[in-house]
């Protein structure tokens, strides 16, 4: 259903031609993998509310926040633009993308090729393709389109099985401790999956990073990047969670 409703909504607003003619299409990309290797490697998220937590923080703007972010040493930001379940907006990254020069990940359920060409005039340099809501050939053909655009490709996978949707053109892999389908967070579950992951791709640890030890282990456990939301959301002070 939700699949229908997205991409009927997609189709009642600006055409794909429209879109390349329209807000930030004709910019050029940063890279998100570069600034993984060369910063602290945190992907710090934008989150007003989650389907698990209720309403983490709805009280501030995007731009203090990103802000903070990029002045406290993130490799990149997150940013929600599901509405439905997270609150999120094209105007959160558009009202922010000339503040910032981090690369923004647009991050939504991609489903359909209409929203490659939403996230690239909104001004975001990454996508995520979560596995489980897409085919191996999807991510392949997703991938292919991401990269005729000049946008890098964030692979989140949850279980072994999902390993078959990694292949040698993903950008990053980002293994979620969160179940999506119970909320259960548990930090094991990406070390484990993480030596499974083919060699030389960036590897992300996302979710349930709630404080500095956590993101010390993922970092010796030889994580390379670190998607965090909510303990930014919830402190207002983002420095204490990159200062060492
Ligand atoms: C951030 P946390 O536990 O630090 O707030 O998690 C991020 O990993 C989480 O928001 C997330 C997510 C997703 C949200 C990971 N994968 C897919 C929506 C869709």
């Amino acid at each position: 259903e939700r699949k229908k409703e997205e991409i009927k909504i997609s189709q009642s607003k600006a055409s794909v031609e429209e879109l390349k003619d329209s807000g930030f299409f004709g910019r050029k990309n940063l890279s998100l993998k570069e600034s993984i290797k060369n910063k602290s490697g945190i992907i710090a998220e934008f989150k007003r509310q989650s389907p698990s937590k209720g309403i983490i923080n709805d009280n501030v703007s995007p731009s203090e926040v990103v802000s903070a972010y990029q002045t406290f040493g993130a490799s990149g930001i997150s940013i929600l633009t599901d509405k439905d379940f997270f609150g999120g907006s094209f105007d959160d990254i558009l009202n922010v993308r000339e503040q910032i020069n981090i690369p923004i990940l647009r991050k939504d359920f991609m489903i359909d090729e209409y929203q490659f060409y939403e996230a690239k005039s909104i001004g975001a340099d990454v996508v995520l393709l979560i596995a489980s809501c897409l085919s191996p050939t999807q991510v392949k053909e997703f991938t292919a389109l991401s990269h005729e655009l000049g946008l890098e490709v964030l692979l989140e996978i949850h279980t072994e099985e999902e390993l078959k949707h990694c292949h040698s053109e993903i950008d990053l892999v980002g293994i979620n401790n969160r179940n999506l389908k119970d909320f259960t967070v548990d930090l094991q579950h990406s070390v484990q999956l993480k030596n499974q992951l083919p060699e030389n791709v960036l590897s992300i640890a996302e979710s349930g990073i709630y404080n500095l030890e956590d993101f010390r282990y993922l970092k010796e456990q030889g994580f390379d990047g670190f998607l965090m939301g909510e303990y930014f959301m919830k402190n207002k002070n983002p420095r204490n969670a990159f200062s060492d």
